[in-house]
C-alpha cells in the first residue's frame, strides 16, 4: 500500500461481468437506525495551530483497546528484534507471512483442503471430478462465472493433453487465479497531486469495517511518515465520531469532526481546507453506511464527493470501497452498486481472518478491473494487510514451509 501511495495510483477501470444485481435495499443491509444527538462540534487535534474544543466519549464498539494493540504489535513481529541486522528483514517477512496463513486458514480449509481431498487417489482428470471441483470453487465463494471460467480452462487444457493428472490440474488452477489477481494489479499511472493533500474517501455498507480499516491506513501512513487527517464524515450514527477519535488518538493524528446530523460535505469542505493550510500530505474520510432512506446514501456520497472536487480539483483521488468478506456474494453486488454510484477506484476486503468465504478475494479480481489495495486479517491495527496476489496465493494453497505447494 505504501508502493500504491507513495509511488502512484493504479490504473483503474470497471469491468463487469453477468451476475444477479440485488436492488440497493437487499443490498445494503440494514441494522438498526440510530437517532443522531447533538454534539459540539470539534476538531480533534494536537497539532493545530487554533485553539480546539475536544469531544470525546467512550463509543460501543470502538474495537481493541490500545494495550491489546500494543501487546498484538509485539506478538504480529516476534522477529523484530534479531539481533543480526542483516537477517532480520527476512525473518520479519517470514512471520508476517505465516500470520497470514494463519488468518487465512478458515478459506483454506474450505477451498483448497476440499481440493486436495477431492483429488486424493484420483489418477485421471474425467468430466464427474470437474464437476465437483466447480461445485468446491462456488461453495468457497470464488462466485460461479470465475467457476466456470477455471473449469472451462481446465477443460480444454485437458483437451489439449497439457493436464492430465490431478496434481497438474491443481496447479493449473493456482495459476489461473494468480493471474486473475495479477490482472487488476497493474502499474500506476496517475500521480500524486502537485500540491494539497491526497484525499481518500471511504465508503461501504454499516459494518463492514470501514471505520477500523480507517485507524489502520493512517497508521500505515504514519509509520512511512506521511502526515494524516482523519474526518469524521459519518454523521448519522451517533457514535461513530467519537469512534474516529479513539482511533485518532490511538494512531497520533488529527480528526476533524462537526456535530452529529452535520452536513458531511461541510465537514469535508472545511477539512480540505484545514489540511490544506497546515500541509497535511493525506486527508482519510469517514462516510456513513446507512441513511434514515438507502437511496439517499448513494445520493449522499455522490455530493461528497462532488463538494470534494470543487474544493480541491482532483479530489478525491481514491474512493475505497471497503467490503466484508463475511458476506460473500453480497460483497460483488454491493461493489456494483458503489460502484455505479460513485466510482470505485480500490476496494479493501476485511474480516478474511473469520471466514471460509476468502474466495470472494478471487470473485472480486476476476468480476472487477478495481484493485484491491488492502486485506484486513484481525481488528487490531497491524492487521491491515497491502494486498499481494503472489503472498495471498501462496498463503492459501502452500505449505506454509517455504511458500510451494
Ligand atoms: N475480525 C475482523 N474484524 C474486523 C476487521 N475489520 C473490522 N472489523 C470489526 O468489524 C466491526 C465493524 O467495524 P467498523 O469499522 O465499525 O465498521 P463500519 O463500516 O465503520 O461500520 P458503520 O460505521 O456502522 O457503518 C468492528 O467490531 C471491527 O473491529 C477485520 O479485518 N477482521
Ligand atoms: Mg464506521
Amino acid at each position: 500500500m505504501l508502493g500504491w501511495f507513495k509511488k502512484k495510483l493504479k490504473k483503474l477501470g470497471i469491468g463487469k461481468k453477468e451476475e444477479e444485481v440485488l436492488a440497493p435495499e437487499e443490498i445494503i443491509q440494514d441494522a438498526q437506525e440510530v437517532e443522531a444527538e447533538p454534539e459540539a462540534p470539534c476538531v480533534e487535534t494536537d497539532q493545530a495551530e487554533e485553539p480546539v474544543d475536544v469531544v470525546l466519549e467512550a463509543p460501543p464498539d470502538a474495537g481493541p483497546l490500545p494495550e491489546e494493540i500494543v501487546a498484538a504489535e509485539d506478538e504480529a513481529q516476534p522477529c523484530a528484534e534479531e539481533p543480526q541486522a542483516v537477517q532480520e528483514e527476512p525473518v520479519v517477512k517470514k512471520g508476517m507471512f505465516q500470520r497470514l496463513r494463519a488468518r487465512l486458514s478458515k478459506t483454506r480449509d474450505s477451498f483448497v483442503r476440499r481440493v486436495d481431498a477431492l483429488f486424493l487417489g484420483k489418477r485421471v482428470i474425467d468430466d464427474e471430478l470437474l464437476d465437483e471441483l466447480e461445485e468446491i470453487l462456488i461453495t468457497a465463494d470464488l462466485g460461479v462465472g470465475t467457476a466456470q471460467d477455471l473449469i472451462d480452462d481446465a477443460r480444454s487444457r485437458v483437451a489439449r493433453k497439457e493436464l492430465s493428472d490431478p496434481a497438474t490440474l491443481k496447479a493449473a488452477i493456482k495459476e489461473k487465479i494468480l493471474s486473475y489477481l495479477l490482472s487488476v494489479d497493474r502499474p500506476a499511472e496517475l500521480v500524486m497531486p502537485e500540491s494539497g493533500p491526497f484525499v481518500i474517501m471511504v465508503v461501504g455498507v454499516n459494518g463492514v469495517g470501514k471505520t477500523t480499516t480507517i485507524g489502520k491506513m493512517a497508521h500505515k501512513f504514519v509509520k512511512s511518515g506521511q502526515s494524516v487527517l482523519l474526518v469524521a464524515g459519518d454523521t448519522f450514527r451517533a457514535a461513530a465520531v467519537e469512534q474516529l477519535q479513539i482511533w485518532g488518538e490511538r494512531v497520533g493524528v488529527n480528526v476533524v469532526s462537526q456535530k452529529s446530523g452535520a452536513d458531511p460535505s461541510s465537514v469535508v469542505y472545511d477539512a480540505i481546507d484545514f489540511a490544506t493550510n497546515r500541509n497535511f500530505d493525506v486527508i482519510i474520510m469517514d462516510t456513513a453506511g446507512r441513511l434514515h432512506t438507502k437511496v439517499n446514501l448513494m445520493e449522499e456520497l455522490k455530493k461528497i464527493k462532488r463538494v470534494m472536487g470543487k474544493k480541491l480539483p482532483g479530489a478525491p483521488h481514491e474512493i475505497m470501497l471497503v467490503l466484508d468478506a463475511t458476506t460473500g456474494q453480497n460483497g460483488i453486488s454491493q461493489a456494483r452498486l458503489f460502484d455505479e454510484a460513485v466510482g470505485i477506484t480500490g476496494i479493501t476486503l476485511t474480516k478474511l481472518d473469520g471466514t471460509a468465504k476468502g474466495g470472494i478475494v478471487v470473485n472480486v479480481c476476476h468480476d472487477f478491473n478495481i484493485p484491491i489495495r488492502f486485506i484486513g486479517i484481525g481488528e487490531k491495527m497491524e492487521d491491515l494487510r497491502d494486498f499481494d496476489p503472489n503472498e495471498f496465493v501462496e498463503a492459501l494453497f502452500g505449505t506454509g514451509e517455504n511458500g510451494s505447494s
